[in-house]
């Protein structure tokens, strides 16, 4: 009978403990420290906690601390005779005046023979934020003794923005369903409510926009915003802000007016009512997002204003409640016979200095549109005037959806690190520095673009299904955007592996071999991506509306902007967008420092030539191959690479649990034979221009080119079809 029991109880545990690691957990995931000299050293330091905890993001923090620790050590800690503390505590503004209102300080002190952790800020989201750093050191297994940590975030705004519509399919999600369940919202509250906001805490996303920028104007409506209300009581113990994005017809569609002319009285009007409705309900509303005059939504322009009028009068209706405006830069429509890649600075740049106050323009981080490799936009740091947000796409809509083992932190931080050569900002409006206290000086004639902005907002990739992001390696792009933003440089250099490392701590293991070949995989994965997707500066050449997989003979897309042979312009003579003076001159955007880089097609870099140069087949490249080689070259390492990281994976399988390896292992397989097709499809078809031979000894195509020019991918996830 005991033996039964026994061993059904050890089903049982098998059980859940498979169950466990099915990636809902994420980062978080507190299992007992595997190091057992390392658990001693942790149990003796923290025998007591003093965490006086009142407000509800104090109590939310305290319970966050418990359960870590409960565990992390395995047992919550007790007085014992060394009663070595832990102290988490508010102390007054006046005493911490330089942290401002979500920066932490966690230092060890010995008093009177005993050692004390001391965890403090001068606010409670200070607090919470400390409290998540410092289980973070636990869980990736740092000393304790010694800690010195004064940790401000760099950027006042960090955002996710959800593309969620309220149907609960996300535009670019490839995770399932969006997680906002508004039908039984706002009486049921799903535990995923709560977890989601763990997370964003727990790397310091300050903010979320809930529904999709191509914005339903139902979510203005008394029901929307009663359900709103509900997911921000969620978020707020969690120091989480709510926004949402509004179409700026709202006034038509659901105020019976006959206009939303933002000059229009009665239209101000109605924005000014409907705020003060929402700030009746939530009353530390963010503000709103819009995108307006892009992609068919309607905007200022209908009515022949400028995208400022249109901010401004939203601005003057949030201002009295502190929200803000965050209006989009992506802009750009094919009736203007002028390269895509200028249009967003050519509308905007001459707006600056006149927006109000509190409207902030979300820049993407390129001129196109999430590209695997982009130049930085040329609006950074070209509105001195305006504070600008960097948009970033967490969601892999060009990398690969969820199938797709990608880290982005790189890509991100190519573009935070990239020089604008513009003139540095010293402090902005609030007398906030944008230059955060922590990050290492840089050449003083520098100024990156992370120096021009004050927040970034992250599109994210987060569904309802039970890993959250469909890959589990997606998550780390998640995590990575958060502690991007919190800190968008660092001393560790390149910083996106000091991230890397860090999840790959929290997510899989300690273990340093285990550790050292995920961050290989991890650091290289983007590039790799690059190499079998757009090598060379190439872009937008993907299949056409669902944008997964080739497309790169794509011609006849209903607007002109939208087909791949816009962007690569294959010819006999050769590929490339000529951009320079004898093209688009989209170069002149940039501030004649960073364009030199560039300008010259014999020494531009060759990851960025086919963006900027129309360039002959024969053109020898830095590595001395012709451009044709060189393409073939690309195109074959790359899928040799994802073939590399399956090996790499293989190795790993006795280090990870089982069911995360085999998820992520399958992955990898779809991924291969995506990056085949990308190779083959797309060497096929260049080929038909360069009428050059694969190089000798290749891997041969196995289909012809008719056959990838045919091969339709139907219901592709994503989109709205
Ligand atoms: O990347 C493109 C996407 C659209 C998206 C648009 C945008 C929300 O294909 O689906 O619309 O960008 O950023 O507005």
């Amino acid at each position: 009978m005991k033996r039964i029991l026994l061993s059904g109880l050890f089903i049982l545990w098998l059980s859940s403990a498979i169950k466990a690691e099915d990636g809902y957990r994420l980062w978080l995931r507190y299992d007992r420290i595997d190091n057992p000299i390392l658990l001693k050293q942790y149990r003796h330091a923290l025998t007591t906690i003093d965490f006086p905890a009142t407000s509800p993001i104090l109590i939310t923090a305290k319970k966050e601390l418990l359960t870590g620790l409960q565990g992390l050590l395995g047992e919550t800690p007790r007085p014992t005779q060394t009663n070595n503390t832990l102290i988490v505590r508010l102390q007054s503004p006046d005493e911490l005046p330089r942290l401002g209102p979500e920066g932490f300080i966690i230092r060890t002190l010995t008093r009177a023979g005993k050692k004390t952790i001391l965890i403090t800020a001068a606010t409670d989201k200070g607090v919470l934020y400390g409290v998540f750093h410092f289980l973070r050191l636990l869980q990736t297994q740092q000393p304790i003794d010694h800690l010195a940590i004064t940790s401000i975030p760099s950027l006042p705004y960090r955002i996710l923005d959800h593309w969620d519509n309220l149907n609960r399919r996300i535009e670019r999600g490839y995770a399932g369903l969006s997680l906002w369940d508004w039908f039984t919202l706002p009486i049921y509250k799903d535990q995923r409510y709560t977890d989601y906001a763990r997370a964003n805490a727990s790397i310091g996303i300050n903010g979320t926009v809930l529904n999709n920028v191509n914005a339903s104007p139902y979510i203005l409506t008394p029901d929307y915003l009663e359900k709103t209300a509900a997911l921000a009581d969620v978020f707020r113990p969690y120091g989480i802000r709510v926004y949402l994005s509004v179409r700026f017809s709202s006034p038509i569609d659901i105020g019976g007016l006959k206009t939303a002319d933002p000059l229009d009285p009665a239209v101000r009007q109605w924005w000014r009512n409907k705020t003060e409705e929402i700030y009746r309900r939530i009353p530390d509303f963010g503000g709103f997002l819009v995108k307006a005059n892009s992609e068919g939504q309607p905007g200022p322009q209908n009515y022949g204003r400028t995208h400022a009028d249109g901010a401004n009068m939203l601005a003057e209706a949030l201002e009295p409640h502190n929200g803000i405006v965050i209006w989009r830069a992506f802009v750009y429509s094919n009736e203007t016979p002028e390269d895509r890649a200028r249009q967003a600075y050519t509308e905007f740049k001459p707006l600056d200095g006149r927006f109000h106050q509190n409207v902030l323009v979300q820049v993407k981080n390129g001129p196109i549109d999430f590209q695997p490799r982009e130049p930085f936009h040329p609006l950074f740091g070209a509105m001195p005037a305006t504070p600008l947000l960097l948009e970033v796409q967490l969601t892999q809509e060009y990398l690969g959806f969820s199938n797709h083992l990608v880290y982005l932190a790189p890509l991100f931080e190519e573009c935070l690190d990239s020089d604008t050569h513009q003139p540095s900002p010293s402090t902005d409006a609030s007398g906030h520095n944008a230059v955060p206290p922590s990050r290492p000086p840089r050449p003083s004639d520098a100024t990156p673009v992370s120096a021009t902005i004050r927040g970034m907002a992250g599109v994210a990739n987060i569904g309802n299904d039970r890993n959250w992001c469909g890959h589990i390696f997606a998550q780390a792009n998640w995590y990575a955007f958060g502690r991007l933003a919190w800190e968008t440089g660092g001393a560790n250099t390149p910083y996106s592996a000091a991230i890397a490392t860090e999840w790959i701590r929290q997510t899989f293991s300690n273990h340093p071999s285990v550790v050292d070949s995920i961050r290989q995989i991890m650091m290289e994965s983007r590039e790799i991506a690059v190499d079998y997707m757009t090598p060379l500066g190439l872009h937008h050449i993907m299949a056409y509306e669902h944008h997964y997989g080739p497309g790169p003979w794509l011609a006849n897309a209903a607007r002109a902007d939208w087909n791949p042979v816009y962007y690569h312009k294959a010819d006999t003579a050769g590929i490339g967008f000529d951009r320079t003076i004898t093209g688009s001159n989209a170069l002149e955007q940039y501030a004649p420092g960073a364009r030199t880089q560039w300008l010259d097609s014999n020494s531009c870099p060759d990851k960025w030539l086919l963006w900027w140069h129309h360039v002959s087949w024969n053109h020898t490249m830095h590595t001395g191959r012709t451009l044709w080689a060189e393409l073939c070259h690309k195109y074959y390492a790359g899928v040799d690479s994802v073939r590399w990281i399956q090996r790499c994976w293989t190795g790993l399988r006795q280090h990870i649990d089982p069911e995360r390896w085999q998820q992520v292992n399958m992955r990898l397989a779809i991924q291969e034979a995506n990056a085949v097709e990308w190779r083959n499809a797309c060497l096929l078809y260049f080929q038909t221009f360069s009428r050059q031979p694969l190089p000798e000894g290749a891997e041969p195509p196995d289909h012809s080119l008719e056959y990838y020019q045919q091969h339709k991918i139907y219901y592709a996830p994503g989109t709205n079809q």
